[in-house]
């Protein structure tokens, strides 16, 4: 079956979110508008998908990611100009609002007595600088308008709207990159065959059979996204599989970027694969203390190759 043919395959046993037309609408609008004034652009995916066991989902197959490498690495994108579309898992990390998400709130609040006696609340001395520093590059994004965020949680979601995005995003050629961190489910269950209603534990064990999900770099690297700039992530557990593993992916799909990453060290250490290089990025334990993420050398080093890909493609406005 050709790829093509199998995406036909695959879009045909969903339902697509209700509000994918609108969400279209709203990335066309906020790419045009963003590159309008010159801003580059860069499609973040964060977090996991779910596989939903049922169609009136209680139960569902889901995986560890929690958004940490696309929250923070939109931060950094935004520090450097780009606008930036946040595709995430809902209720996973956001930008800015992650530095808070491992914290209880109410630590950061107390009660004060206002002139009137009256009682209100008020940020605890010791929390302001933190919240301060924050809160101060949040207000500057949102005024600024270079921040969109999208939500998605099941795999097809996930895969309609980043099929709609990615038409979108394509007037706007190399100036959009897909910075796919997303962790997506190799395997679904078709709404086809999946039970209507919460599954009967008295039915005794249940034996399930998963689809494998068609890989979603093959279609939006040749259909969806010809002339965009693709970074993809490849995770693996096992370290001495990793470095073929990515190189495999880049030579299969002919895309820009492989960032390959350990899922025990992916917080200190990733490898840029291209074509031409493979370039260790990682922090060392002082500035891992320091709270320096290493999306930051992420997304630094990949700016330079976007920059080289946005000249080579339209060379006449260098
Ligand atoms: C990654 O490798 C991301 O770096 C992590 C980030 C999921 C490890 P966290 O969200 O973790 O910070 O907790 N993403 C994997 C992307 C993926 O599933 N790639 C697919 C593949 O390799 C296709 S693009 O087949």
């Amino acid at each position: 079956m050709t790829a093509n043919a199998e995406w036909e395959e695959y879009f045909d046993h969903f339902v697509p979110p209700s509000t994918l037309q609108h969400n279209q609408k709203a990335v066309q609008d906020f790419a045009s508008a963003n590159r309008q004034i010159g801003h580059d652009l860069v499609l973040i995916t964060s977090g996991g998908t779910t596989v939903p066991l049922e169609n009136n989902t209680v139960r569902f197959v889901d995986n560890f990611s929690v958004g940490s490498r696309g929250s923070s690495s939109a931060e950094y994108f935004l520090e450097r100009g780009y606008a930036v579309i946040f595709l995430h898992r809902h209720r996973s990390l956001q930008p800015f609002s992650r530095h808070f998400a491992k914290d209880n709130f109410l630590e950061y609040l107390h009660l004060e007595q206002d002139l009137d006696g009256s009682e209100k609340v008020a940020v605890k001395t010791e929390m302001s600088p933190k919240l301060l520093e924050v809160l101060k590059k949040y207000e500057e994004v949102k005024a600024s308008g270079r921040l969109l965020l999208m939500v998605f949680t099941t795999v097809s979601d996930y895969l309609f709207n980043l099929r709609a995005f990615a038409e979108a995003l394509h007037p706007f050629g190399p100036h959009a990159m897909f910075y796919l961190a997303a962790a997506v489910s190799d395997f679904y269950v078709p709404s086809s065959q999946m039970a209507k209603h919460k599954i009967r534990s008295s039915n005794g064990p249940l034996e399930l059979k998963l689809q494998q999900t068609p890989k979603l770099l093959s279609p939006l690297v040749k259909d969806w996204a010809t002339d965009a700039f693709v970074v993809s992530f490849k995770l693996e557990t096992n370290k001495d599989i990793i470095a073929a593993c990515a190189r495999e992916a880049l030579d299969k799909y002919k895309h820009q970027v492989v960032i390959s990453n350990v899922l025990a060290t992916r917080r200190k250490q990733v490898t840029l694969v291209t074509k031409t290089e493979e370039k260790m990025l990682s922090l060392s334990d002082h500035e891992f203390h320091m709270g320096i993420d290493v999306e930051q050398k992420i997304v630094d080093e990949l700016l330079k190759h976007h920059k080289v890909f946005i000249q080579e493609k339209q060379p006449s406005r260098r």
